[in-house]
């Protein structure tokens, strides 16, 4: 698309029709139309999207969906599933698609069909962990493994961490499962003090191997476990395997291609848990429920290749949260899990979004001209309604939620459930109708705390309901905001699939780190010279 989207007819009218639902409230439009929670609600792929309690009417959504067909988004979805190099800077096909496709489906990059490739890898992966899970893959000692560390970071630990998390229900709870990203040598040094280095499997996941802060945690590792069996090089082999698209660095470190897990250029690395950087949640949940997951991922990749927009749950959402961004000035969006084990969902969220659609810039360079990615954040509910809840209830900012809840717990324990659905409920409710001076003073509240007890309401949020959480709903659930995020990305025009925003202070780090040794003389500007000046002082002690 040449022209910015803001230049479009499709963007004026949302402007000028957003003056006008500026002053319409959810009260009156719920009021106006008693069908409304019927009619704005989605069913599909197991999902229960009610997306009435938005402050959109009929008129809203048709001029979104116009939005879209401005945008050229069929045109999009179709190039990435063509296997298109949509992700220009990078010259890069985005196709984490075929990462999920089934056995015997045919998506092409550069005329090849990439899907057989996907599942030689699966199938290594299940291999692989069938052996550790048994018990039959030995350590150097002879031992089975009992504890499994991922080393990595960025997409290659977030979405690591949030599946085992999320589906630590269906992990073979024999293995310990640990997650080591940060440099700070604290993170490997708890992460491993009460693990025998004779029972250790540590994964090394890099997509290119080069990543400075998974480098040094995995040169840390090789030496804690070589300090601990003897200084034997030959046990690196037993207790060190490797997911990367970088053979030779993988070589380099002495991991041996057999112990070697591939993926390629055309996997973002936040978009790799469904790739071999989900060796870790394959070795949890082992690999039958490992397809399910994927299975998960697919049905959505076809629900958003194949349905009508208007019917479209990443499309709806995606348009929905834009609308909130673009034309009623929500700088944030709020992602509130009512399930405890998606407890890391929301960090992963962030980077999902964020790393995507943080640009400022569209893919011809032009600026944007309006604003992108909001600040994705959350909490799980109900802890999250403790404390910052009431912010989005009674502050002066507008914070559209996202609400995500199952019909089944998988603790059933006397009446939580019960108790955690209604608190999910009763929020969207109060969000949207709030309280009024006149309720307030039916029950007699004295006229001094009026103000301070009136919720204006009229706050918007989503909320998805499915049945349960098992890896098929992980699966739809990781799909759908995936799908969201290209949606908002491809409307706005930008580069959803590059990263320049984390080289700099890559760069720049690799500067300082060789200068905080000595006592050289340091040329960086002047609050960075001092700083650097005091941390000498105080690493001299
Ligand atoms: C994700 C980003 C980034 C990346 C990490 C780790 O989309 O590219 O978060 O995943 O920087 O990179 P490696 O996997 O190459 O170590």
């Amino acid at each position: 698309m040449s022209t910015s989207i803001t230049a479009t007819a499709a963007w004026r009218a949302l402007a000028a029709h957003a003056d006008a639902m500026r002053g319409r409230h959810l009260r009156e439009l719920f009021a106006a139309d008693p069908q409304r929670g019927e009619r704005l609600r989605l069913q599909a792929c197991g999902i229960y999207l009610d997306y009435a309690k938005n402050r959109i009417d009929d008129q809203t959504l048709r001029l979104l969906l116009d939005l879209a067909e401005a945008a050229g988004l069929r045109a999009r979805i179709d190039a990435m599933f063509a296997g298109e190099r949509i992700n220009a800077t990078e010259d890069r096909a985005v196709l984490h698609v075929a990462l999920r496709a089934p056995r015997g489906a045919d998506i092409r990059v550069d005329g090849a069909n990439v899907v057989p490739e996907v599942h030689t890898v699966l199938d290594r992966m299940a291999a692989f962990a069938e052996r550790v899970r048994s018990g039959a893959w030995l350590g150097h000692g002879g031992r089975p493994v009992r504890n499994v560390v991922n080393i990595g970071i960025g997409g290659s630990d977030l979405g690591p961490v949030m599946a085992y998390e999320a589906l630590r229900h269906y992990s073979a709870r024999e293995l310990r499962f640990r997650f080591v990203s940060n440099i700070d040598a604290t993170d490997f040094t708890e992460a491993v003090r009460d693990l025998d280095a004779r029972e250790t499997l540590f994964i090394v996941s890099s997509k290119t191997f080069t990543t400075l802060e998974t480098m040094t945690n995995a040169h840390s590792a090789r030496a804690w476990l070589l300090q601990q069996l003897g200084g034997d090089e030959a046990a690196v082999a037993k207790h060190f395997v490797a997911v990367s698209t970088h053979a030779a660095e993988v070589a380099r470190f002495g991991i041996a291609a057999d112990n070697m897990f591939g993926f390629w250029d055309w996997v973002g690395g936040r978009y790799s848990m469904d790739s071999a950087i989900g060796l870790s949640t394959m070795l949890a949940i082992g690999p039958a429920q490992f397809h399910a997951m994927l299975a998960g991922f697919h049905e959505i990749d076809q629900h958003f290749r194949t349905a009508p927009f208007e019917r479209n749950l990443p499309v709806l959402m995606a348009l929905i949260g834009l609308w909130h961004n673009n034309f009623l000035g929500a700088h944030t969006a709020a992602v509130l899990p009512y399930e405890q084990y998606l407890k890391r969902f929301p960090a992963y969220l962030q980077q999902l979004t964020m790393e995507s659609n943080g640009k400022s810039v569209r893919v011809d360079g032009a600026a944007v001209g309006c604003d992108t990615g909001p600040v994705y954040w959350g909490e799980p509910g109900t802890n999250g309604q403790h404390s910052f809840y009431q912010l989005i209830h009674q502050g002066t900012r507008l914070v559209p939620c996202d609400f995500i809840a199952f019909g089944r717990s998988l603790n059933p324990l006397g009446a939580h459930h019960d108790l955690l659905l209604a608190n999910v409920f009763a929020q969207g409710q109060a969000l949207a109708f709030g309280k009024t001076e006149a309720e307030l003073r039916a029950e007699g509240v004295p006229e001094r705390l009026i103000a301070h007890k009136r919720f204006d309401g009229n706050r918007p949020s989503n909320t998805l309901l499915l049945e349960v959480l098992d890896p098929g709903n992980l699966g739809r659930l990781v799909a759908l905001y995936e799908h969201l995020v290209f949606t908002q990305g491809a409307v706005w025009g930008i580069d959803s699939f590059d990263q320049w925003g984390v080289e700099l202070g890559k760069v720049l780090a690799q500067r300082i780190a060789p200068e905080l040794a000595g006592d050289a003389p340091i040329a960086h500007d002047s609050s960075t010279n001092a700083l650097i000046a005091h941390y000498r002082r105080l690493r001299r002690g």
